[in-house]
């Protein structure tokens, strides 16, 4: 553990239990890594996320200055002002390639990303396809409420066809992404899909993602009480609806049986889709850097960059 961490200052206090050995340090409480109190509306399925996230950082130990929360912008997206951590509310679309860049250049961090739909499929759409096929290590949590919150009530990439909203005064007629079927073709190397009703299977999703030595994502539906009351009554057993597992011969390594499974129709099945362990950008760009250093001994990684820069002169 680095002293120079020591000093770190974070709301609410300066990290003063990073000078233990790892073994020694606490899991840190709820308390500790709660910052705002959250602005959502009262009844939001946004809530249940956060608290599942608090809850992961706690059992597995994530302390403050080894994990990062990153966001766009939405409702979904105000999440990293609500975790007393580092982290960032960046531009609405663009959290992937921020994150990007925090994960290839420390590799020691939990890079998690939260936020909408909108952000995510419509603004963000492209990052998402190429953050994916790059299989740059991180989670992204998409928090699925089918509609754009934040901006009060338009369609979104994941509106059903017939939702009536202010862009669609007689009902949306586009057809809808299918977030799941995105990730898989697009090549995320992790892709499963929960729901904020479910809160145990929330936080076994995260962790599984967060285990993940990848792109790992995860579709959590996340109801928009005020907007979208209802949306996802069918999935949740409270409301009369069925909540499907995964079928356990599913085959996760089975790219065409996930894809499948990503066609049914609504509610589906929650669980774990797809996984594979094809190398990370980040351990490729790794090889890279350690054949440059083997040419170049004795030169700082300034001067390693310097050299290359000189060379498209
Ligand atoms: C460049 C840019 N375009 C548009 C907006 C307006 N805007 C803010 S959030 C948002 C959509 C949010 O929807 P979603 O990502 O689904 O998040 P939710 O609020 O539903 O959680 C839009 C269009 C913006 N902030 N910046
Ligand atoms: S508008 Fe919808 S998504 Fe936004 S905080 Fe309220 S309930 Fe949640
Ligand atoms: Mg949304």
């Amino acid at each position: 553990m680095s002293s120079s961490l020591t000093d770190l200052p974070v709301r609410g206090g300066n990290i003063t239990a990073a000078t233990l050995p790892d073994a020694e340090r606490k899991g840190l409480t709820k308390k500790e890594i709660a910052a705002d109190h959250p602005t959502w509306c009262p009844g939001c399925g946004d809530f249940s996320v956060l608290a599942l996230y608090f809850k992961l950082i706690e059992k597995r130990k994530l302390w403050h200055e080894k994990v990062t929360t990153i966001a766009g912008i939405g409702c979904s997206s105000r999440f990293p002002y609500f975790v007393q951590a580092h982290g960032a509310h960046y531009i609405h679309g663009r959290a992937l390639p921020f994150a990007s860049g925090i994960s290839l250049s420390r590799p020691d961090l939990h890079v998690f990303v939260f936020g909408g739909d909108g952000d995510a499929f419509s603004i963000g759409g492209n990052h998402f396809n190429h953050t994916a096929r790059k299989n740059i290590k991180m989670t992204y949590v998409v928090m699925d409420n089918w509609v754009y919150g934040l901006t009060k009530k338009q369609t979104s990439p994941t509106s059903p066809i017939g939702f009536k909203s202010k862009t669609d005064i007689t009902g949306a007629m586009d057809q809808p992404i299918n977030p799941m079927k995105q990730a898989i073709s697009a090549g995320a190397t992790f892709v499963a899909r929960t729901t904020h009703t479910n809160p145990n299977h929330v936080l076994q999703m995260m962790e599984a993602a967060m285990d993940h030595d990848g792109f790992s994502f995860v579709e959590c539906l996340s109801e928009c009480v005020e907007f979208y009351e209802g949306a996802f009554d069918a999935s949740n057993p409270r409301k009369g609806g069925v909540f499907n597992s995964v079928p356990a011969d599913h085959d996760v390594t089975d790219e065409i049986a996930a894809y499948k499974l990503a066609g049914e129709p609504f509610p589906g099945h929650f669980g774990i889709f797809y996984k594979n362990n094809r190398p990370t950008k980040n351990a490729n760009e790794q090889k890279i850097i350690a054949a440059a250093r083997e040419k170049v001994t004795g030169l700082k990684d300034w001067q390693i960059l310097q050299k290359n820069f000189d060379r498209l002169k």
